[in-house]
């Protein structure tokens, strides 16, 4: 992959929430990180046992289901979304007109934990091209990108979304989510270099995770392995997987975290309480949804017993009672919905 050169500096105009004049640079925002070259990056002792997530190609939903989901073993699905138009559609220009100045909570990670600010959207794309530009030409650095937009409802950004995901293969999910499964989306938006640290998903569901503009590299470290990542509130975990630092965390030693990138169209399935910490390679546009399956939403239930705080149970016992008690999604989803949200 290539630089694109063509970038001009943002003026102080485009970068006014009224203007989107030099936005469409954003999204011809590409590195020239090669995959082999992004691995490399990582320090040695970061990554035990690269390349262990199969990739598969047009994976159908019932080898999808046997292999993976049953075997609680991650895959990459390479391509799954070609043929949906939210691939070109779901520009960062576009989004600009589209969500406009509506206000946006983002996050940034800190050492006394997550800041929340609020944003127009409309600034907040402006700040993220200004920062891509600034890093390139190097008057910024890594520690100055904008906070991240981070796991919202993907409806509240775009309530049509389901229109521009029309070959989207909503197989994999159980039936019960039936054509409403995009209701249960998350949204992600966050320039080059956005991290989510180490961490495991609330309810520990399944996790289907998309990526529609830039890449991620996730590395991914199985849930039995929890025990030597010293976590904490629940789903977050202590270590620096980029940087680890033995002497503070000798356990993670026997931990076994392997790297994985994700590309645009690609899909990645995490099984419950699968260990991941995400960086941003590019600006990058991503959605995920986080679904049970019947053992799964009984397991969550059961997570009271390691620990889980109780709304999280709650949760889970709404979306088991809807799996295993034969209520439709339509019926449960009101008292689900405040989860999406909750997690954000
Ligand atoms: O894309 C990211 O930065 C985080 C994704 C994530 O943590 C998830 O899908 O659970």
């Amino acid at each position: 992959m290539s630089i694109s050169h063509d970038w001009e500096k943002p003026t102080s105009r485009s970068h006014s929430a009224s203007s989107s004049s030099n936005l469409c640079c954003v999204d011809a925002l590409a590195t020239d990180l090669s995959l082999d070259f992004v691995l490399k990056t990582l320090r040695d002792d970061v990554v035990t046992s690269e390349f262990n997530v199969d990739r598969r190609d047009r994976l159908e939903p019932d080898e999808f289901s046997q292999t993976y989901v049953r075997q609680g073993r991650p895959v990459l699905l390479r391509r799954v979304l070609q043929g949906c138009t939210a691939l070109s559609r779901w520009t960062f220009d576009f989004l600009r007109t589209h969500v406009g100045c509506k206000l946006v909570p983002l996050k940034e990670w800190g050492p006394s934990g997550i800041q929340t600010v609020s944003r127009r959207f409309d600034t907040y794309i402006d700040n993220i091209k200004l920062f891509e530009w600034q890093l390139r030409s190097g008057e910024a650095s890594e520690e100055q990108k904008p906070a991240y937009l981070h796991d919202l409802p993907l409806t509240s950004i775009l309530p049509d979304a389901k229109s521009d995901l029309e070959n989207f293969p909503s197989d994999y999910f159980p039936a019960w989510y039936g054509a409403e499964w995009w209701q249960f989306a998350q949204i992600f938006i966050g320039p080059i270099h956005s991290i989510t640290p180490l961490h495991f998903d609330c309810l520990l569901t399944h996790n289907l995770f998309f990526q529609i503009k830039g890449r991620k590299r996730f590395i991914l470290i199985a849930a039995k392995d929890l025990k030597y990542c010293y976590p904490h509130h629940w789903r977050w975990c202590d270590v620096d997987v980029e940087a680890p630092d033995y002497e503070h965390h000798p356990l993670y030693r026997k931990a076994k975290p392997t790297a994985i990138i994700v590309e645009p169209g690609d899909g990645l399935y995490l099984p419950p309480g699968t260990l991941h910490h995400v960086r941003s390679l590019d600006c990058a546009l991503s959605f995920n949804v986080d679904w049970h399956t019947r053992g799964s939403a009984l397991k969550g239930v059961l997570g009271c017993l390691r620990g889980m705080p109780w709304i999280n149970v709650y949760y889970n016992t709404v979306v088991a009672l809807g799996l295993c008690g034969g209520i439709s999604q339509k019926r449960i989803f009101p008292y689900y919905r405040s989860y999406l949200n909750y997690v954000s």
